[in-house]
């Protein structure tokens, strides 16, 4: 496709950036002495920015654009959309062609009796909503004291004050005052970084019995949900060891409490099926999603709702005073839709879990003999390297954390490769659609950024080893 080049110089548009624009997650000062990096097109894999340097997006956006860049057929639906019906809500007993037949669609693919779609322009949004339903659906069945939602230390949930508070992370805390009440956090289950000298199993058992404790200290009959990512993506793509969510699920059943996954970045095929919750034998009574429903081309969000939830809620709790003026906007709606019918029609989460996936893990794993590497791990098309001063320890560095990820993201960036530091991980969550060539240059890139990253450590005296 021709692209569009008659942008205004990298310098006018930096300058009119840091003079109006208020970035998400970005210290200002810096962003404004340095200039942003702006991007300009994509396609595919890869995305470029107007400077003209394109670099592979091992990001797939932020976690989103699980089809890849460029695809057309999305853009001709959201053109016949605006044109045939642009707006209209979900208000007041009104539905409209586009959002009947995505919610239709979603209960056709979600697993279990998940069946009955809220829908978001967010996955904020829909977490917002989630947290509202329990305290509503808890209050409808008689039991306005179930208030309390269980969560965990460094989950990521969104960004408003209701998901910034479900999710656990301590800078975000600080500002603002959250977390809002009846809101606690309990320990994650990230073995590499907290699990010392127990094997992942013990280690993982012990973390979800954190959760019955928890209920225990709180009361039952004052809890009204546990909310968790399958696999903790913002926090630094941390895979639970095998016991942890079947010792969930268990405590789960055997308590008065609802479960939510929180599968924004999990579903859609992220982990090599359909949804999380089927790669980790999970059964949710509510699902929250988002960014792969729509691959990132239009915003777009929802909470899934079991079918015993939605039939109580018919039954006992009237209406929900709740809802927001985009909830299952029609374009929105038309191009989730036609994202999920390419993904069918292209076997897209097949070729992940039978071929991609498998291709990727063993590229990846193979990134922990570089000497930088304590640790590479994988699950279907997301994954983390622990960066380290010393492998055989799982040894954090002494400068403060975060200070050799930085690094290595910004030899990522000047060697055309999108990788995100958290602290000093580094993780990807390439697009779906990305082929085996394409790993093969993501794992190349990777290697060399590592290896620029070991000599820059070693000349500015980082490789040392901090405690825990
Ligand atoms: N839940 C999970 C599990 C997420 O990953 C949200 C909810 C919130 O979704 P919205 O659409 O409101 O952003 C997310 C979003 C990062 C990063 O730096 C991750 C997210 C968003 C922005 C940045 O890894 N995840």
């Amino acid at each position: 496709m021709e692209h569009r080049t008659n942008f205004p110089s990298t310098q006018d548009m930096q300058a009119s950036d840091a003079a109006h624009h208020l970035h998400p997650f970005t210290d200002t000062a810096d962003i404004n002495a340095k200039g942003a990096r702006v991007i300009t097109q994509a396609e595919g894999v890869y995305i470029t920015d107007s400077e003209g340097n394109t670099m592979l997006d091992a990001m797939a956006g932020l976690w989103c654009v699980n089809i890849g860049y460029g695809r057309k057929e999305l853009a001709d639906v959201a053109y016949r959309q605006m044109q045939e019906l642009p707006y209209y809500n979900t208000f007041f007993m009104t539905s409209h062609p586009p959002v009947i037949a995505l919610a239709d669609q979603i209960a056709s693919l979600m697993p279990g009796d998940l069946n009955r779609v809220f829908f978001s322009c967010s996955g904020s949004e829909a977490n917002d909503t989630n947290i509202r339903l329990v305290r509503h659906y808890w209050a409808s069945m008689g039991k306005p004291e179930k208030t309390v939602i269980i969560s965990r230390k460094n989950a990521y949930h969104g960004s408003s004050m209701g998901s910034g508070s479900l999710g656990g992370m301590t800078g975000m805390h600080a500002q603002g005052g959250m977390p809002i009440p009846d809101i606690t956090h309990i320990d994650q289950p990230y073995w590499y970084g907290e699990g010392g000298d127990m094997t992942p199993e013990e280690f993982g058992l012990q973390r979800a019995r954190e959760l019955e404790r928890e209920i225990a200290r709180i009361g039952e009959d004052r809890v009204a949900a546990f909310i968790a990512e399958p696999v903790q993506g913002a926090g630094g793509v941390i895979i639970p060891p095998s016991t942890y969510w079947p010792e969930i699920q268990r405590i789960c059943d055997e308590h008065e409490i609802l479960l939510i996954a929180d599968e924004v970045i999990c579903a859609f095929g992220r982990t090599g099926n359909w949804f999380g919750s089927q790669t980790f034998d999970i059964r949710p009574d509510i699902m929250t999603i988002a960014k792969g429903l729509s691959s990132g081309y239009q915003p777009i969000g929802g909470s899934v709702l079991s079918e015993k939830i939605a039939k109580d809620l018919d039954e006992k709790g009237g209406e929900f005073a709740h809802g927001y003026t985009y909830s299952g906007h029609p374009v929105a709606a038309a191009v989730a839709l036609e994202n999920l019918r390419i993904m069918q029609e292209e076997k897209i989460v097949k070729n992940v879990r039978d071929i991609t996936g498998p291709y990727l893990a063993a590229k990846w794993a193979a990134l922990a003999d570089h000497p930088l590497v304590g640790e590479a791990r994988s699950i279907g098309m997301m994954g983390a390297l622990e960066l380290t001063p010393d492998k055989s320890a799982r040894a954090p560095f002494a400068a403060d954390a975060g200070t050799v990820g930085y690094i290595c993201r910004e030899f990522c960036f000047n060697n055309g490769l999108i990788m995100r530091h958290v602290g000093d991980k580094m993780i990807i969550s390439p697009p779906l659609v990305m082929t085996t060539d394409e790993i093969d240059e993501l794992a190349d890139k990777a290697w060399k950024c590592l290896d620029l990253t070991l000599a820059e450590a070693k000349s500015q005296g980082l490789m040392v080893a901090g405690k825990r």
